[in-house]
Order: structure tokens, then sequence, then C-alpha cells
């Protein structure tokens, strides 16, 4: 189909250099020029100083340059301006205008009693100007981009003042990203998004432009943390420590004028791998004045280094359990050294026995984070976040949120999820992870009106561990393999920023700013097709894969596709144990391995219950027969078959009302998708089949609607 006459293609999403830096073709995500319309044709004054102000100077000279607006930088005259940008801190303005504005901000300001911090801003209207007023360069950032964010509504005569401030000081990205190539992993562990930015061939990747453009778009969601390699460190990525510091100074340089700290995986081991002691054992005295000499190199090079991640004790890599010390010992080893500047480490609670021997029903992977942390609890020094992954297993499609979350009141906690598709379609399937993510972070561990997780993660007084994500980024020219997986990093940030906003409205913010109306013939159906694929995607994902909170039933090493059994007799420790009578693992206090009785009475009570437990959490919880009646009133075995077909119809769906957009976005856009909702189409029939023969050869029990099965 070729594009109707009426549409307007001339402004493309895929910018040929996004920051005129020489980069070639990369597409320009939640940032395309055209987003800037609105800003760019106005008068801007700009006032204060500092690097983070350098940036937004430059975003605002571009944005003019290319719509035909105005812009100064604290101007010694009187000018007549639309938009002010100022720093408290900067002096008075010559501008009359511009003072007046900055004076109703601040009224604005005084009258809301809280304060800006950090990084908040005051978004206010006076007569017919726009201000916003921030007290540190990087409010101003930010504020530029909420600015954008809302085009010509931020410059609406009837707005009321707004102020902005994230509930999470630390919004931060783990990267997966191997500096060597890893034999079986790859440049990127879990990637699906091609190679990394950063890293290549087990050198610094040299586009010194794209991490850039990156750390803009990050900017622009709000993430103000990244770490730049794996947290599985081989003996190259080891280095980046020490000897190679440097390569990751050079990425600290270019992401810093977007307000990004960088973080560093280390090794457990580095005091033998890299200093050549005998031991890593916390308590002796060498393996800490290493770590203190080691991070004060660190800081010599880069002064704003964020801290270190760590997984120790974990999937093979090395940590205190090997001295007969636990993991507050390792964990508090490397906080004393960062304390002195300021740093943090980000400890890792994946924990678990990865050699599990599947006859031993008594070992159960989901208590394993639990069992190892909530008795250290009170024992972790100031700088230290234990990182919690949101659920007790791996980022299935669906599990409970992590009981550790509700357990460790005297340590700061991170909530760690993964944009990263490893387990959702690995960025092949549309899956908008979104409303899983809000639903993770208001889910109250005490019981309905009680704390959140969102809370935990913020903390008494702001000083909680914040929001983690594994990336899901990469040198693929659309950033994420997927062109619709973008929104899930934009989600990410936003959701960081604030975990109140709700998935649908942020979602509508990136359809805005990915696809501007301006440049959309028709910007409605755009909008309103890319809501019904997205929005509850990620339901439809859960539908033809594994049912019911079961989990894990993918293809053993790389994830993808299924494999009902590929895991029921591994070390890995995640079973289903279906049988002819039934399916599900009985994690209940009663008669299973008591898992459930982890969490606060509440839940405790409600999981343990087969009757009481949420249909979708039935089978992480519970063994049942295949006759069980669910909630919603069908048996468990006609559940399975029901979901697993309306899936299969749900993505055939997406695929035709994608169609519908041929002609009216960026070809190139519409191309991938198009392409990825094929194999969508393909994978989602193949877990249906597969899922529905086996469990309808195992139990016997035919479709009720006589349905094809094989
Ligand atoms: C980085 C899962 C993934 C691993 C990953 C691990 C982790 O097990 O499959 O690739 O390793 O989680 O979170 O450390």
């Amino acid at each position: 189909m070729s594009a109707p006459e009426s549409v307007k293609l001339e402004e493309p999403m895929f910018v040929a250099d996004p920051l005129d830096v020489g980069e070639p073709r990369v597409h320009a995500a939640w940032l395309p020029p055209e987003a800037f319309r609105s800003l760019g044709a106005r008068r801007v004054l700009v006032h204060g100083d500092g690097p983070l102000v350098d940036t937004v100077l430059d975003e605002v000279a571009r944005a003019c340059a290319r719509y035909g607006g105005r812009m100064w930088h604290s101007p010694s005259w009187d000018v007549d301006v639309d938009l002010v940008l100022t720093l408290r801190g900067a002096g008075e303005l010559p501008s009359s205008t511009a003072q007046g504005a900055r004076a109703a901000g601040e009224a604005a300001l005084t009258e809301d009693g809280r304060t800006l911090g950090d990084e908040g801003f005051l978004l206010a209207r006076a007569g017919d100007v726009t201000v916003v007023l921030a007290d540190a360069p990087a409010g101003l950032l930010y504020g530029l981009f909420h600015v954008v964010r809302l085009c010509a509504a931020a410059f609406d005569p009837a707005r009321p003042p707004e102020l902005h401030r994230p509930a999470l000081r630390r919004r931060m990205l783990n990267h997966w990203d191997n500096v060597a190539v890893h034999p079986v992993m790859g440049q990127v562990e879990r990637g699906y998004a091609g190679g990394s930015i950063f890293w290549r061939d087990g050198l610094p990747c040299g586009d010194l432009s794209r991490i850039r453009s990156y750390g803009r778009l990050l900017a622009a969601s709000g993430v103000n943390a990244i770490s730049v390699n794996n947290v599985n460190v081989g003996r190259t990525e080891a280095r980046l420590l020490t000897d190679r510091i440097g390569d990751v100074a050079e990425i600290a340089d270019v992401l810093r004028p977007y307000g990004i700290r960088v973080h560093l995986s280390v090794t457990f081991a580095a005091p033998v791998v890299l200093g050549g002691l005998t031991t890593a054992d916390p308590a002796d005295e060498a393996v800490r004045a290493w770590w203190a000499d080691t991070t004060r190199g660190v800081y010599e090079r880069i002064p704003d280094f964020g801290g270190y991640l760590v997984k120790a004790d974990s999937e093979g890599q090395p940590g205190p359990f090997t001295y007969g010390r636990d993991h507050a010992d390792g964990a508090n080893l490397l906080a004393e050294a960062l304390a002195p500047h300021g740093g943090v480490v980000h400890w890792r609670a994946f924990v678990y026995n990865h050699h599990q021997d599947w006859r031993d029903r008594s070992t159960d992977r989901a208590r394993a984070a639990y069992d190892h942390f909530t008795p250290l609890d009170g024992r972790f020094r100031t700088n230290v976040v234990v990182q919690v992954k949101f659920g007790p297993v791996d980022f299935q499609v669906r599990e409970p949120v992590s009981p550790v979350l509700a357990a460790m009141p005297a340590t700061r906690l991170a909530v760690e999820v993964q944009v990263t598709q490893e387990y959702t379609g690995q960025q092949r399937h549309v899956c908008h992870l979104g409303p899983w993510w809000s639903e993770v972070l208001r889910f109250a561990p005490w019981g309905p009106d009680g704390r959140t997780i969102a809370d935990i993660a913020i903390g008494e007084a702001g000083e909680g561990g914040g929001l983690v994500a594994v990336a899901n980024t990469g040198d693929d020219p659309f950033w994420t393999g997927h062109p619709l997986a973008q929104a899930n990093l934009y989600t990410f940030g936003r959701l960081a920023w604030d975990p109140r906003l709700d998935p649908r409205a942020v979602l509508d913010e990136w359809i805005t700013l990915t696809f501007p109306p301006s440049a959309t013939a028709d910007p409605e159906p755009v909008r309103r097709t890319l809501h019904e694929i997205m929005d509850g995607s990620w339901r439809t994902y859960e539908r033809y894969t594994a049912p019911l909170g079961v989990g894990f039933m993918v293809h053993p090493g790389d994830h993808y596709g299924p494999d009902v059994d590929g895991y029921e007799y591994s070390r890995w420790g995640t079973y289903h144990f279906a049988d002819r009578d039934g399916v599900g693992v009985d994690r209940s206090r009663a008669t299973g391995t008591g898992f459930a009785g982890q969490y606060p009475p509440y839940w405790a009570d409600v999981y343990e219950s087969p009757e009481r437990c949420p249909d979708e959490l039935l089978l992480f919880f519970h063994h049942v027969p295949y006759g069980h009646v669910l909630h919603n009133g069908s048996t468990v075995i006609q559940h399975i078959y029901d979901t697993h077909f309306a899936g299969v119809e749900e993505v055939e769906a997406m695929r035709r009302r994608w169609q519908t957009l041929n002609g009216m976005i960026d070809p190139a856009v519409y191309v991938r998708v198009a392409e990825r909702l094929d194999e969508q189409v393909r994978s989602a029939t193949e877990w249906r089949d597969q899922i529905n023969t086996y469990f309808l050869r195992k139990s016997g029990v035919p479709d009720a609607r006589g349905r094809r099965i094989y």
C-alpha cells in the first residue's frame, strides 16, 4: 500500500545526525527534531551557568535555529520573551518581562512550600511568559525536557504552576554489556538490539557521539545513573577498575552533561585477579587497603563516579562465601572504600543455588534471596544499596513481588526490573512493560492501604535505593531492536521519576514525542492504534506463554520460545511439577516449601490459600488438580486452553492493526515492526500449540470447545 497523498512524511523519524556530530542514520526515538517545534519557534531566555546549563543552551539553540525562534543567554539588556529557563541563584535579570516571570515563579514556589532540590524544577505562567525555575543545573535540564514533552501546552495561559521533583533519587540502568565478546552470551548478555553502545571486541566502541545521543535520550526520560558493564565480570571487564579506568572516564565525560553518573560492575575477586593478592577476604587488611587504594584511583579519574555494582556468590560469580563471610561483610568492604568519595555499592540479592537436584523438593529458589539477606538487615553500611529483583525468581512474565522488599526495614533497598525482554519476547514480540512495573510499584506488601513497593524504593526521607533496570539498548539503528520497545525504556525512566504516573498516560507521552502529531497527517488513528497494540500487550504475552504464574517453560539457554519441560529436571531450580492430575509448585507453609510464609501476614494468608490466591499466581503458590475452579469460573485446564487460543488471536489482531498504519508513519519503522509482528504470530502459535498439546496429553481432558490441539 503506498502513502496517501495527504500524508506528510517530510520530517523523517530517522535523523541523519541528531546532534550534528557526524552520527549516521540512528532513529531519533523520543527526541525527533519535530518534538522541539513548539519550543524552537519561541523567544527563549536561559539564565545561569555551568556544564548542564550549556546542555540546555545547546538544545534550545538547536531548536530555535531549526524553527525560527530566538535564544538569549543571560543578556544584559531588556528582551521580550516567551520562555525563561533560570537558575534561582543566578542573580537578577535585566529584562523586566523575564524578571517579572521569575518573581511569579518564586511566588508560586513559596505558596507550594516545597523545595526544588538537586533535580527539581517549577514551571509557571506569568502573563504571556512561561518560566522554569531550578536550584541546580540538572533541574533546569529536566525542566527543559518537560517543556518539550508538553509541546504547546507549556505555553497555555491557563496552565497552573507545577512543581516536579523526582520521587526516587537514583534512577539507574544496568547494562549487561561485555567488553570482550563472551563465547556464549556475546557482546551483550541478554541483549536483543545488536552490539554494545560502549564496547566492541574488547575495546571501547569509539562512537562517542552515539553515547552522547544515548545520554540525551536517557536524560529526557529521567534516568540519572548507568552501569556500563555486565554484572558477570570477566577478565577483560575486571580491568575497567584499574588500568582501563580511562575507558570508563571517557564514557563518564560524555554522559556528565546530561546529569548521568557512571557506575561500574566489579568482581569481588578483584584483589586477586587484578591486585596479585592471595585472597579477597573482606577481613584481610591488605584486601581492604587494596580496595581503598584502587577506589581512590577511580575517583582521581572520575570525580563524580557513582559506585560499584556487584553480583557475588551468584551463578558462578565469586563472593564472600569463599572466605566464610556473608554478604554484609562483602558489601561493607567495598562500601568502606567508596564512603570517603560519596560512592555507593549496589549489592545484588540475586543469590540462589544453581546446582540444585531436581529430586529435592525442599529447596525452593524463590525462597533464596530472603533466606540469605533478611538475617543481615541492619548490618549494611549506609552507602550500601541491596538491589532486589522485583520478583523472587527471575523476571518471569508473572511472579509475585519479592518478599525481601518488605523484610529489610533497616537496609536501603533498590528494586530491579528488566527492560531487556529476556523472558518477554526478546524484542521480537511487542510487550509493553509499563503496566506491569506500575502494578509492582503500587503493590502494598502489608496489605491494602499500606506502604507500597515504590515507598520502599523511595525510602524514609528519600534515602531509599531507587529503581534499577537492565537496559534493552544496543547499537541497533532503532536502539532497541523492536522500535516499539523504545517505549519500555522511556517508561522506565518516567516511572522512576514518578512511580504514581499512569502507565497509559506515559505511553501517550511517548507516542506524542516519537510520532509527533505535527508530522503526521492523521495523528489520532496513529495514537489509537498504538494504544490498541501496546496497552494490553504484556497480558497478551502472558496469555500465550506460561499460565497462571507457573513460569520458566522456556527453551533453556536462550530463553526464547516454548519448552515446557526444558527446566523440569535441571539444576537451576525452576519447575512446574505437572503430572496427569495437576500442575503448579506447592509453596504453602502447610504442605509446601513455606515460601508463602515469607510475606507479611496479610499476603501470607492470601497466598497460603488456594481459594484466596489470585488466579494469575495460583500455580506459583499451589499444585492444583486440572479441574480446580478459578475465580473466573473456569477450570485450570480450560483456562490454559482458552488463554492460549485468545493470546494468538490477540497477536493476529495486533498485526492487522499495525497494517492500517502503512503509509501513515516512517516506512522504516513500519517495516521493522511488521517483520517482527510476523515472527510474533509464528512464535505465539508455537507457544499455544506446545502448551495446549502438552497439557492435553498430560491431563487427558479435552478442550470444552473442541478446538484443534495436537
Ligand atoms: C547477568 C538471569 C539471566 C542471566 C543474568 C542473571 C542475573 O539468570 O539469564 O543472564 O546474568 O539473570 O540477573 O544476574
